[in-house]
């Protein structure tokens, strides 16, 4: 794994509606990321938070069923600048939301650095829709979507190119909430999705090693896009879009491990924790540990 880390902040709350996930980034750093990656002797560099621009009039501000659409897209642009910068230094960018909407940003800062960018999508939702498919407005449901060029051009075109991902490069693990139009976009794009019931079937391990076997033979890199809510809400309850039934911690902490011995893993978000939901920092505390797993910890 590169030794080499840059940690980049996106206190991003206009993607969805629940104030306090714009504080993830404090919370996952109060829980010790920079000591505990430290102690796996990886330098690293701290950039602070992007600079998020709030709106005058939040909840008159969804013009096309896009919510926030304008700060969203301005703040995403800011963070790919940045994480364009890192990855062309040859860092790794670590990210930290926010709401999940940053990965729109993350991935046009990344994805113009390869040929065949991966994406392990690891969340209970598809975040497939559009403006048009939406039931909430809410751009945190939007990016995977984007990314596939697929929305509104103020989003799909950051950084001024366009698709940043193709959909056979996709693995979505961890899905049980599924909109209409993401399925059909599920069914048109031949997306690979490990819902709930292939884990329970299969088991993690089988899943991610097919996973990595899948991605191995397609892609130049990999970035892994964790979303919090993919864990269940009864361990990760931290989170503004709880959906019961979903994947343990173990599963998440053994899926984080075999990606590290993968060596495949280039880039990393982790998202949607909110300090105002969470008990006692829990939620923060799992990510740390998924990191800490995710960058090589072990007990041997
Ligand atoms: N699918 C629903 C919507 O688009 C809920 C999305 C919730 N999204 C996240 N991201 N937390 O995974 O509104
Ligand atoms: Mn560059
Ligand atoms: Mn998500
Ligand atoms: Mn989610």
């Amino acid at each position: 794994m590169n030794k080499q880390l840059s940690i980049i902040g996106v206190p991003m709350d206009l993607g969805q509606m629940r104030r306090g996930v714009d504080m993830g980034p404090s919370a996952i750093r109060y829980a010790g990321i920079v000591e505990r990656l430290e102690n796996l002797k990886y330098t690293i560099e701290d950039l602070g938070d992007i600079d998020i621009k709030r709106p005058a009039q939040k909840d008159d501000n969804k013009l096309d069923n896009l919510r926030n659409l304008n700060e969203v897209a301005e703040g995403n642009h800011r963070l790919a600048e940045t994480v364009d910068e890192v990855v062309g230094k040859g860092d790794f960018p670590l990210v930290l939301g926010g709401d999940h909407s940053i990965a729109m940003g993350s991935l046009a800062g990344i994805a113009k650095h390869y040929d065949n960018l991966g994406v392990i999508w690891y969340d209970a939702h598809g975040d497939l829709n559009t403006g048009d498919s939406s039931p909430s407005g809410n751009i945190h449901g939007m990016p995977l979507a984007v990314s596939l060029g697929i929305g509104h051009e103020k989003l799909t075109n950051i950084l001024d190119y366009q698709p940043k991902i193709k959909p056979e490069n996709i693995v979505i693990i961890g899905a049980r909430s599924l909109d209409e139009g993401e399925r059909i976009l599920i069914k048109e794009k031949g997306i690979k999705v490990y819902t709930m019931h292939e884990v329970d079937r299969m088991g993690m391990s089988e899943v991610v090693e097919e996973t990595i076997e899948y991605l191995k033979e397609r892609t130049d890199g990999v970035h892994l896009s964790l979303d919090l809510d993919g864990l269940d809400p009864e361990e990760a309850p931290g989170v503004g879009t709880p959906v019961m039934g979903g994947l343990s911690y173990r599963e998440s902490h053994l899926a984080m491990e075999m990606l590290f011995q993968s060596k495949m893993i280039t880039s990393a978000e982790f998202v949607e924790v909110n300090p105002i939901l969470d008990e006692k920092n829990k939620t923060a505390n799992m990510a740390v540990g998924l990191m800490g797993s995710l960058f090589g910890e072990s007990l041997k």
